[in-house]
Parts: C-alpha cells; structure tokens; sequence
C-alpha cells in the first residue's frame, strides 16, 4: 500500500493505483478524456492534468507513490484543462444540437464543466469525408478528438487493428490502411470502436427512416423482433439503472410505434439450439468438423472469414436467430396469416451493429427475400421511442406475439458470454438420456473470464469438451490454442463482444467515468440470469410453440426444410 495526499485529503491505496484512480476514491472526479478504464492509458490528451510539486502531470499514468502531495484544484490545473479542451474545439465540427451523440458526449460534459463560454482558439480546421461505406458504422473524421480509444479497443481488445492513427502533429487523423474506406478493411463490424468513442466520431449506421416509412406503408406488414441482451438494456435510455429489466415495457413501446406484430428473437434462439445441438450430436458421431464453432455472432464469423478461413467449415451451418425468426416470419407465419411475404418487412432490434451487416449478407435470403429487411440497435430503438413521445418508464408490461413470441429461460441467456452453450448443454442431455435434468445452472461458462472451459459427461458416456471465448482476443486465443493441438474441444461458442452481446456495439453507451466505477457487463448479465430464473420453461426442447413448429411444419430438427429456411454456409 502507499500513503499519499490528494487536495490535502489522505488516501492509502495499493501499489500500482494511478492517482486518477485514487482521487475517484475519496470522490474528486478529474475529467479526462482518452482514458478508459482496462483499454486505454495513453495520457495523449492531456485533460487529466494534477499538480505535483511544480509540475503539471497527467494523473491517468501516474502512479501513486509515498508521501506525494497531489492538487487537483488550483487556478493552474483549471487554467491548463480549458486550454486544452478549447484548442480542441477549435478543431472540431461543433453540431451540438444535432449530433448523434448530444447529451451523451465526453466533450460536451466537459466543456459545459469546465465553464467554457467562448473559444479562444480559432483557426485553421481539418475537413474529412464521411466514410459510410459500411453498413455498420459511420466515421466522422472532424468530430474526433484523437484519444486513440478506438484504435486501442480495436487493437487491442479485439486484436482486429482495422483502425490505427496516421500522420503526425496537426494532421494527425485515425484511418485505416492506405486510407481506404472502412468496408474495405478487416473491420469486422463489432461497433467496440463505437462504445469507445468518447464523441459522435463513431455512430451505428442509423436505419430509423427506413422503418418509419415502412410503418407509414399501408401495404407494408411490419414485423418486429427483439433480441434477448435488448430487454436488459433498453431502459438506460430512459434514466433507468443499468441492468434494469424492461421486457414488458418494450414490448408495450413497440405495439405502441405501430409494429403489426412483435416478436421474440428469443423464439428463435430456442429454435437455434434444437437445429445446432441435432447438429453437434451429428458431428460427433461423424466425427466431422469439430470443434463446432457457434455462428450467431456475425462479428465472430467475419473474424473466422478474415483471420481463421481454414476454420470457416467448423462454424455451425445455423443461421443467427433473428435470421431464422425473419426466415419463419416470411415462408411460415405470412402464409398463416394471409399476407403476402413481399409485403412483409422484418425489422430486428439488436444490441448489435454487425447484425446490420448480417442482415444485408447474401447468404442470408430465401426466394430472394432477405430474411431481415432492417436492423435497429437499441439506442436506435430508444430514439423512436423518444421522437414517438411514448413515456418509456411509465409504460405498462406487456406480452409479445405468439406464436413466435413465446420462449424460455434457455433462450435469453443468449445474451452473455456463456448463454449459448449452457442453453445447449441444457438441452443436449436432456434429449440424450431422456430425461428432464434439475440441475442446469453451468456455472462453468458464466461469468467474464476471457476463456472459460466444461467439461459434460453425456449418458452415452461420451464427454462433450466445450470453451467459451469472449472478445476477439481471447477468440484468437483459443484459435491458437486449437490449431497448434495444444487444446481439443467438442463444441465452442465465441460472442465477438467482451461479456457477449449485453455490451454489443448498438448497447447505450456508459461514459467512461460510469465504466471506471460499474462493471456494465456484470450488471447486464445479472439481470439476464435473473430473467432466466424467473422463466416458467428453462429449457428450449420444452418451448410448446417450437415442439409445434416441428409437428406443424419443420418435422425435425435438420430436416429438409429446416435446412432450407434455417440454415446456411459461409464460403468467403
Ligand atoms: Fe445476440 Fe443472438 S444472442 S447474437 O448475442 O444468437 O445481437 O442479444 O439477438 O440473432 O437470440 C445479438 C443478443 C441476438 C441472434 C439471439
Ligand atoms: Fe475495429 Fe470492431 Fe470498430 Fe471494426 S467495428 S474498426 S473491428 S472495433
Ligand atoms: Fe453483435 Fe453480439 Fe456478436 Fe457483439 S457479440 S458482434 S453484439 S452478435
């Protein structure tokens, strides 16, 4: 431990703290602005500044030492943070009023704290093109403030490095390589970059209009659906606390917008382990293709496309579940219904912006419809509810659609790290042995450590050996690890984002210094298990709407048909 003093207060931390950390202890908040918290320590922007001894040092790399006397307050400190953040907005393209990320800006809180009224600094600004080449995410080069917390995550955390900064003093810029647009990069459309950015250089590409006009269609039948890490997170946009539950209140909002029906991708995450535990049992009979890799994250299956292509055959031939729901919705429901699919539009709210590049991949259609037409992310979702004036918080709970709005606990553990393979192992012994297990909480597999690893002893006597990654870096990891030999598994689920979708790339974004105090992925997953353990049926093979659907219209798992409808295969 040391023993220091920060504004005359004593504080005693362990070895290795960083005074901006130990002054958040004994509640003096320095505002920073390239810091964040576990990805990026780079000291480059210089609003962090303290006093010590005669010096002004960026608290978030400096370590606290013994006996040091630290000021966080003095007319220089003050002075030396308003230079900064003006001459950085004297460099910025200053669209308050209409910026994506108004109210919930970095640069916005902190100009308004630190009172800055005008702008001594005026001069010579940079101009950049918008990229929008991706159908994922939108680049504005002249609303970023150079953290670098983009480029770290993108490198680091996802080890991706689409993104990385270029030139040097006031040209300075994050690009890609050879400045080529982002689509064509190794981008895989996680949207961490855009959970990073401190401002609006880093937005989801906004599909809001498109779905507004197909709602004011009158020949359009619109059909939404929401995907389980959504229910968990949605009320932060409305003040709510983070991990607040709001299934019911969702389902209400978007009755309310004027959806035709709503629906539970949460239907179809069922669907998904009845079609990918058939398969892994096929597979390891045959002893084909293994490890199954799972394939609901369109992150993780650009990574193998990109990174691991020899691997591209492991990956589970199941479509994601909002694209098996959106298949379901076209080529089952509309003709039970009496509409026509081409009138049909499917619009899934994701927690995700790789799910709108998903929803584009050709391989993802049947009869040349697209499974789903658009993809919102929550925040999107938020913004409709906003722009509908519906009171969020004071909404009644309300249930979804059936029939494919109907699911169990199984299926909205999809939503963490861990989710899709403890719904699988639910299911896959159960069918195996016959029987209706009572212990199914696999603890293994929950939880925020990079690699987790289960072991399950089926009746067969066979041993399903399993690993869960999360986050790019702990996938490639486990990449490593399998094609050196060094470990073997049966069956592995990877979710592109750290903690899984809960804290997706189209997730509310929590400011950093909400992240340095809250574990947002914990929080988020809490509430998902707690919506599990509430659930009457915890199992997927015990959905009566899924057991329906294979009586009614699938026949079995990996049929023919479902093959045809549900599943498909990379070839990149
Ligand atoms: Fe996910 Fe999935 S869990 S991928 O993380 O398999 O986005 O929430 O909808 O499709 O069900 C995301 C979440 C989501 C799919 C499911
Ligand atoms: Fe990197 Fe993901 Fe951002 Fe693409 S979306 S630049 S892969 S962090
Ligand atoms: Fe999208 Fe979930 Fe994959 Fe993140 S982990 S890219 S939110 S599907």
């Amino acid at each position: 431990m040391v023993k220091l003093t920060i504004d005359g207060i004593e504080v005693e931390v362990p070895r290795g703290t960083t005074v901006i950390e130990a002054a958040r202890k004994v509640g003096i908040n320095i505002p920073s602005l390239c810091y964040l918290k576990g990805v990026s320590h780079t000291s480059s922007c210089r609003v962090c500044v303290v006093e010590v001894g005669p010096r002004l040092i960026a608290s978030c790399t400096l370590p606290c030492e013994n006996g040091m006397e630290v000021k966080t307050n003095t007319q220089k400190v003050r002075e030396a943070r308003k230079t900064v953040v003006e001459l950085l907005l004297s460099n910025h393209k200053r669209e308050c009023t209409s910026c994506n990320r108004s109210e919930n800006c970095e640069l916005q809180t902190l100009s308004k704290e630190l009172n800055i009224r005008d702008i001594r600094f005026e001069g010579e600004r940079l101009n950049y093109e918008i990229d929008n080449s991706s159908p994922s995410l939108v680049r504005d080069q002249e609303k970023c403030v150079l953290c670098g917390r983009c480029i770290n995550t993108c490198k680091n955390v996802q080890t991706v490095g689409a993104i990385d900064f270029s030139r040097r003093g006031f040209n300075t810029r994050v690009s890609t390589a050879l400045d080529r647009d982002i689509a064509e990069t190794v981008c895989v459309n996680c949207g961490q970059c855009i959970m990073a950015c401190p401002v609006g250089a880093l937005t989801e590409k906004e599909n809001i209009k498109d779905v507004w006009k197909a709602l004011a269609d009158p020949d359009k039948f619109v059909v939404v659906q929401t995907a389980p890490a959504v229910r968990v997170a949605l009320g932060e946009e409305f003040g709510m606390p983070i991990g607040t539950r709001v299934t019911g209140k969702m389902a209400a909002a978007l009755r309310r917008l004027g959806f035709d029906k709503v629906f539970d991708t949460d239907f179809a995450a069922d669907l998904t382990i009845m079609e990918e535990g058939t398969e892994l049992l096929s597979r390891l009979e045959k002893g084909e293709n293994l490890p199954l890799m799972t394939s609901c994250c369109p992150g993780w299956v650009k990574f193998v496309e990109h990174f691991y292509p020899e691997l591209i055959d492991n990956l589970s031939t199941c479509k994601s579940p909002h694209e098996m729901e959106g298949a379901l919705i076209k080529h089952y429901l509309a003709e039970k219904l009496g509409v026509d699919k081409k009138n049909v539009v499917v619009v899934s709210i994701m927690p995700c912006v790789a799910k709108k590049f998903e929803g584009q991949r050709e391989e993802l259609s049947n009869e040349n419809l697209q499974d789903v037409d658009y993809v919102l992310t929550t925040r999107e979702l938020a913004q409709m509810i906003k722009e509908a004036g519906i009171d969020f918080t004071k909404l009644p709970d309300e249930e979804f659609d059936n029939p494919l709005g109907e699911s169990t606990g199984a299926a909205v553990i999809f939503g963490a790290t861990g989710g899709v393979m403890e719904a699988a192992l639910r299911t896959v012994y159960d069918l195996l042995s016959g029987q209706d297990l009572e212990s199914i909480d696999y603890v293994q597999v929950r939880g925020t450590t990079g690699i987790k690893e289960a072991e399950l002893t089926l009746p067969n006597g066979k041993t399903i050996r399993a690993a869960v990654a999360h986050g790019l870096a702990n996938a490639r990891e486990l990449m490593e690890l399998v094609k050196s030999g060094e470990k073997h598994y049966d069956f592995i689920e990877v979710m592109a984002c750290p903690g899984g979708c809960v804290t997706g790339g189209g997730q509310p974004i929590v400011d950093s210094r909400t992240q340095a105090c809250i574990d947002v992925k914990a929080e988020r997953a809490k509430a998902i298990y707690d919506e599990d353990k509430d659930m009457p049926i915890r199992k997927s093979h015990k959905n009566p709407y899924i057991i329906r659907l294979y009586e009614e219209f699938l026949e079995k798992p990996n049929s023919h048909k479902a093959h045809e409808l549900l599943h498909t295969h990379y070839v990149k």
